[in-house]
């Protein structure tokens, strides 16, 4: 029996910067790669797939990897963006930059003219606010472009130094990290040598893969599921929802790791900005009072916000004087939460994606011990929500688990103390986005040319993607959905296997290019089941979002196959009381404390006498249920069906 109830109550810490404009909080946010969303002017017309161009190499003519997307291409889509009911976009970082990326940033007070230019930016945002809509830029303050630049991404490619020369303004060797360099060493040679990592600082895993291969969970393995885990680690564990080294997690469970080298150390050649040099410290944060000034910015994402002193951190938030979305790629909860509670208004909620593709599809990013690294590996574990509602039980002091009814928390303290963030309404919830593996509509055999393995994330599955979809729009915080969900776009990055077939067969492996496809070839389609349902849940959230009674949501994992069949869930609102389903404007059949819902789409029920239309989203008071399949499937009894090597099996 799998069952979770979440409860969403409010929670507000004391404000964490002096604010500027008005939060973010809880609004809706359409995330997009301006390269590869539309195009316009001469190329407006040109609908060609691009998924990266031919050179990687920016000193190349054509190099950068530019597909020609432009911020003239949102400002004339966003019709369509908005006919999707999404308050915010959230653009790429828009600086000049060496590739199309705009990660590899060279001048932090301009635009890279592959985008357009600073009127356009100014453009969009006048755009934006006229239709109510708000703007969220992206940023880099941990690193400038690369030091080193060569002609392709191959082991034996020859690098050239070109040094920090051209930086605006961080052209000079002192403004960077050099953890490691020997007195006497030259900046140049350094960079040259090969810098200290920062992908270096965590831990190793052999204490926890000891610990895994020991014993296996009892809990987790008395419901039958495969899942290996130790007692001491897995989703289960709130600083350990993996039983693998993340940043955060130190000795004794993963030795070595190293906080310091975390801060200093480089990712490949991106130079890693020294946060406390004063000058460096003082331009970062009039770089963002610039972009809130000169473009008016709501909101930021910053990237690789772990890999910066907190210190810095709150200076950078209480500068920008609007929300801050950190990039926090963490597993660990409370190191997680603690980058909000040192000063970061908001967080991307990363320890909950981690779980939403094993909970949801037959696809375990991490293979069986969660190793992210594997980019991918397919493991035959069977989805199962409960990794995804331990996590958020242990983010949400509210959250009340119908499995364990006394929760985990000790009893009787407050729910202040008990409270892991200080705002759970700055969460970013997400399924997939431009870096991580594979978006959410991923076919099941992406690429059968090269390999034999099946198991792609959601497999398309129309059931299961509606039913993330709902959960991220649903979840006490902000959805984000990623560009071309809308469109069914299938990119994925290869797993170890596809890599391994691909060189042998000489295909190039495009990375994260893969997840970062054109969207202009899709003719920007408004007839998609995606893009209606996408539209629908977007529109039914705001006019639920100030109701101040209960809002159920049910959500299930089923797959296509099964998905029309009626779906008990149990328990659910009191059959006493007159109860709605908000999609399809039915009364919902209750009875003996279940729900019998019609089919396997996500439900969301409310108490009708109806609730007033409202038209602000401040926040969403919530239970959320989640049942994985098969579990308390009385009526009708559901199985779930997973694949390995190319056939079908029940299990
Ligand atoms: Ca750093």
């Amino acid at each position: 029996m799998v069952r979770c109830l979440w409860l969403g109550i409010l929670l507000r810490g004391a404000d964490a910067y002096t604010a500027r404009k008005p939060s973010i909080a809880g609004k809706s946010v359409y995330f997009l790669v301006t390269d590869r969303f539309a195009r316009s002017g001469a190329n407006k017309e040109n609908y060609t797939y691009c998924d990266l161009a031919t050179s990687a190499d920016p000193l190349q003519p054509g190099g950068g990897a530019w597909c020609n997307g432009t911020l003239q291409g949102v400002i004339d889509q966003l019709d369509y963006i908005q006919g999707m009911a999404f308050d915010c976009v959230w653009i790429t970082p828009v600086v000049k930059a060496l590739d199309y990326t705009g990660y590899f940033g060279e001048d932090f007070f301009d635009v890279d003219p592959h985008i357009g230019s600073k009127e356009t930016l100014k453009e969009l945002s006048r755009q934006l606010h006229a239709r109510d809509m708000c703007l969220i830029i992206d940023i880099v303050a941990n690193h400038v472009r690369q030091m080193t630049v060569q002609p392709d991404y191959s082991p034996g490619a020859i690098k050239t130094y070109i040094g920090p020369k051209g930086i605006n303004p961080f052209d000079k060797d002192e403004y960077f990290h050099t953890y490691g360099k020997a007195a006497g060493t030259s900046f140049e040679a350094y960079v040259m040598a090969g810098v200290a990592q920062a992908s270096q600082s965590q831990g190793s895993d052999a204490v926890l893969t000891e610990r895994v291969h020991e014993g296996i969970t009892e809990s987790w393995r008395v419901e039958g599921r495969h899942s290996k885990c130790s007692k001491d680690c897995g989703p289960e564990n709130m600083n350990l929802t993996e039983c693998n080294c993340f940043p955060g997690n130190f000795a004794p469970d993963c030795p070595g790791a190293n906080e310091e080298l975390q801060v200093q150390g480089w990712f490949g050649q991106l130079a890693d900005l020294n946060q406390d040099h004063p000058f460096v410290r003082q331009k970062l944060l009039d770089y963002v009072k610039y972009l809130v000034e000169e473009y008016d910015a709501d909101a930021f994402r910053l990237d690789t916000a772990i890999y910066m002193k907190k210190d810095f951190l709150k200076d950078l938030q209480e500068a920008a004087g609007v929300d801050i979305l950190g990039e926090t790629t963490v597993n660990n909860i409370s190191y997680h939460a603690s980058f909000q509670k040192a000063g970061l208004s908001g967080l991307l909620n990363f320890p909950a994606f981690y779980q939403v593709h094993g909970s949801f599809c037959q696809y375990h990013l991490g293979g069986d011990l969660g190793n992210y690294h594997l980019q991918g590996a397919f493991t035959p574990a069977l989805p199962d929500l409960r990794k995804l509602a331990s996590v958020m039980q242990f983010q949400n002091p509210e959250v009340r688990s119908m499995e364990r009814p006394a929760a985990r928390w000790p009893l009787f303290s407050s729910l202040l103390e008990r409270a892991v963030y200080p705002n759970l309404d700055l969460l970013g919830n997400f399924a997939d986005n431009h870096d991580e593996f594979a978006r959410i509509g991923t076919l099941e055999w992406p690429n059968e040319e090269f390999i034999a393995f099946g198991g792609y994330y959601c497999d398309a599955d129309s059931y299961r993607i509606k039913n993330a979809l709902a959960l991220m729009m649903f979840a006490r915080g902000i959805p984000i959905v990623y560009y071309g969900t809308e469109q069914g776009l299938d990119g994925h990055q290869a797993n170890v296997l596809e890599k391994d077939a691909m060189r042998k067969q000489g295909v190039e492996d495009k990375g994260q290019a893969f997840v970062r496809e054109s969207l202009w070839q899709t003719r920007y389609n408004t007839s998609t089941w995606q893009y209606q349902y996408i539209k629908m849940l977007n529109e039914k959230r705001k006019e639920l979002g100030l109701a101040k009674g209960e809002i159920w949501v049910f959500i299930n994992n089923n797959q296509n196959w099964t998905g029309q069949s009626p779906f008990l869930y149990c328990p659910a609102p009191s059959e006493h009381e007159a109860w709605y389903d908000v999609f399809s404007e039915e009364r919902a059949y209750l009875r003996k404390g279940c729900f019998m819902a019609d089919n396997a789409e996500p439900k969301v029920l409310v108490r009708r006498v109806r609730m007033p239309a409202v038209y602000a989203v401040e926040r969403i008071s919530e239970q959320v249920w989640i049942l994985s399949p098969g579990a308390e499937a009385r009526a009708v009894p559901t199985r779930i069906r997973h694949r390995t090597a190319g056939s079908s099996l029940g299990s």
